[in-house]
Parts: C-alpha cells; sequence; structure tokens
C-alpha cells in the first residue's frame, strides 16, 4: 500500500469542509501542515485547484509533482485506498451505506444552515463579517478589516438566495437543525459516534458543519447550547481524535444501526430526500430553478447541477449494494421516508 508522507492543505478556520479534513487528518494520524488563507492569495510555488474550493489539499505524485486536489469526500476515499489502519468507512455494505448518504447530507444540506444562520440575521452578519476578514488576514488595520467586512457581508448577504435561503425557507432550515441537534444528542448518547464506537466520515462531515453552526454563529451556537450540551461539547472532541485507539468491533450491528439512525435517515427523508428529488427533475428538465414542498412549506432555490450529481450516486450505490445487505438497506431506507434514494431496479433485482 502507498503512503502518504505529509499532505499540506489550504483552509479557513471558517470552512466547514476543512474542519472537517483538520479533524480527520489528525484521527487518522496522517501528518499535514495547515497553510491558513484563501485563494485570493494562494501559497507560493503550490499548483492551481481546477476549481478553486476549500479546502484544497496538495498530494504529492510519484513523480514528486504537487497535485491540487479538492472536495473532500474523494479525498477521504483517496485517503482510505493511501493509508492504512484507522479507517472512517465501515467495510460492512449497509452500514457504508447509511455512512455515505449521512456524510453526503451533512455537506449538502447542512450546510444551507450554516450559511443561512451565518449571514440571514442582522446580529449572526455582524459577527461573521470581521471574523472571516481576520481569519484571511489577521493583521489588517482596522478601518481596512472594516472596509473589507462590509463588502464580503454583503455579498454573502446576497447570495443566500443560491443555497435555498430566503424569508420563504428560514422557518424550513432552523426548525430542520433544531430537529438535528436533538437526534444528534441522542445518538451520541449510545456509544459516542455516529456508527457507534468509533468515528466515520460521516461524523467528520457532521462535525465540520457544526463547528460553525456550535462554535462560531451566534444564533445557531444558543440553540446548540441549549438543546444539547452534549453535541456542544462533543464537537470539542471531535476536533482531535489522535489519541482514540478504534476498535474492529467498535461499529453497530446492523440491527444497531438501523435503530439508532431511524431517527436520523427519518431527518434525510424529510428535508434532503425531498430536496434532492425536485433539484435533479428541474436539471433534467433544464430547468434554471426549482419549486418544490419541503416539510410542509414551499422551498425554491435555483437548481444546483452538482447536487443531482448526489442524488445519482446514492441512487447507484443502492442499487449495487450486494443482495445480502440490498434488502434489510431498503426496508430502512422506506420506513425512513428516504423512498427517493430507491430506483425500480434496485427495489426488484434482478433473479439470477
Ligand atoms: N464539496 C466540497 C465543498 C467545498 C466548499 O464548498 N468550500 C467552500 C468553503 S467552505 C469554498 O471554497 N467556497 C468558495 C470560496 O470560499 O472561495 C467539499 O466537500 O470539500
Amino acid at each position: 500500500m502507498a503512503s502518504v508522507e505529509r499532505l499540506d492543505l489550504l483552509g479557513s478556520p471558517g470552512s466547514p469542509y476543512t474542519r472537517k479534513m483538520l479533524a480527520l487528518l489528525r484521527y487518522r494520524h496522517i501528518p499535514y501542515r495547515m497553510l491558513w488563507g484563501g485563494h485570493h492569495m494562494p501559497p507560493q510555488g503550490y499548483p492551481a485547484p481546477k476549481v478553486r474550493l476549500l479546502p484544497t489539499v496538495y498530494f504529492r505524485g510519484a513523480d514528486g509533482e504537487l497535485e491540487a486536489a479538492v472536495d473532500s469526500t474523494p479525498i477521504i476515499r483517496r485517503l482510505e485506498a493511501e493509508v492504512d489502519g484507522r479507517s472512517v468507512i465501515p467495510a460492512n455494505p449497509e452500514l457504508a451505506f447509511y455512512n455515505e448518504l449521512i456524510e453526503d447530507y451533512a455537506d449538502e444540506w447542512l450546510t444551507k444552515a450554516m450559511f443561512h444562520y451565518r449571514w440571514h440575521h442582522e446580529a449572526d452578519r455582524r459577527n461573521a463579517g470581521p471574523m472571516l476578514t481576520y481569519w484571511s488576514d489577521n493583521t489588517l488595520p482596522e478601518a481596512d478589516a472594516r472596509d473589507r467586512a462590509d463588502q464580503f457581508t454583503k455579498r454573502q448577504f446576497d447570495r443566500l438566495y443560491v443555497v435555498g435561503s430566503s424569508p420563504l425557507t428560514a422557518t424550513t432550515i432552523e426548525q430542520s437543525y433544531h430537529r438535528l441537534v436533538t437526534i444528534l444528542d441522542k445518538l451520541i448518547q449510545l456509544k459516542g459516534y455516529v456508527l457507534g464506537s468509533r468515528p466515520s466520515s460521516a461524523d467528520f462531515a457532521i462535525y465540520g458543519q457544526l463547528t460553525q453552526l456550535g462554535i462560531v454563529e451566534p444564533t445557531a451556537a444558543a440553540v446548540m447550547s441549549d438543546l444539547s450540551p452534549r453535541l456542544r461539547a462533543w464537537l470539542d472532541r471531535i476536533e482531535d481524535l489522535s489519541g482514540l485507539d478504534p476498535e474492529d468491533s467498535g461499529w453497530f450491528s446492523i440491527e444497531e444501526a438501523r435503530t439508532a439512525l431511524a431517527p436520523l435517515l427519518a431527518e434525510i427523508g424529510r428535508v434532503y430526500v425531498p430536496f434532492l428529488a425536485a433539484n435533479a427533475q428541474a436539471v433534467a428538465a433544464g430547468a434554471k430553478s426549482l419549486e418544490t414542498e419541503i416539510d410542509g412549506r414551499t422551498w425554491s432555490q435555483p437548481v444546483f447541477p452538482y447536487q443531482a450529481k448526489c442524488l445519482a450516486a446514492l441512487r447507484d450505490a443502492v442499487a449495487k449494494l450486494p443482495e445480502a445487505s440490498a434488502h434489510g438497506t431498503i426496508a430502512t431506507l422506506k420506513a425512513a421516508g428516504c423512498d427517493g434514494l430507491i430506483t425500480d431496479a434496485a427495489a426488484a433485482p434482478p433473479k439470477p
């Protein structure tokens, strides 16, 4: 097995995906160097990624050349292949699917709550503008920092609609976040992590978004402290799990997982799956925006082609489950209202 000598990564403390990756690298004992910053001031001597996203992770290829990679989910899979031990992906196909689904939900839906709470309410905007400015440069003179924060805040406020945050959808987003906090409170109480007594990539994805919601954004952080001090405390532990010795038997059994995850899967079925379905339909129809009902209220936003790919990947993963796992996974998804992830082909696999 190849090994990774050291990874360098460019990111920001305010980027949930940067925090996801950092905590994962610490847990997996992968040496790294954290380059705080952004693409407005790219680090000297490093290649530019195809898409300028944070984090950007620089791998050193066999030829010694640096390669810039983005998108935490495939980067995590690449690291699984390149670095042995302390895996964040369960071997059992049913558990691995739940892990993939929950990671995707955190990256693509929970991030709507992160962006919404950061910029929607005035008190939160006033906190976020300076924080993001000083995270990118903490030596800025006060007046320049204020100008930059004001400009950035205006830009982000004007872009809230892109992820679907608007006065029309605010209640749906906020209630979904409140429910998630309560669901995670109970789930973590069982064995400490989403899939048992060892962390999975789903934990790191949830953690990344919650480093902002539970700590940085005042309104959302107050909700978490109020509803779940346990979850708020969990965040500080996930930040550095380098001293945890995971056991092979640490994952939930299938039966435990189906029961323990039912409320979280139901939340995903309630908000994320309907969104994914409406988005994919609109993308397929060549529409520019979508309007649907989520959790009993109207939801509208511009289409998001990347998230149509997310739905296709999840459906494909269900369809490709080995026979021994397919039946139980599909029954669990149906019971959770996640029917939209099950294609006809997956529901009725061809007889051998
Ligand atoms: N799916 C990507 C998303 C990464 C992402 O959207 N990063 C945000 C920051 S949290 C970004 O770089 N936005 C553009 C920018 O900040 O310039 C991942 O999992 O890494």
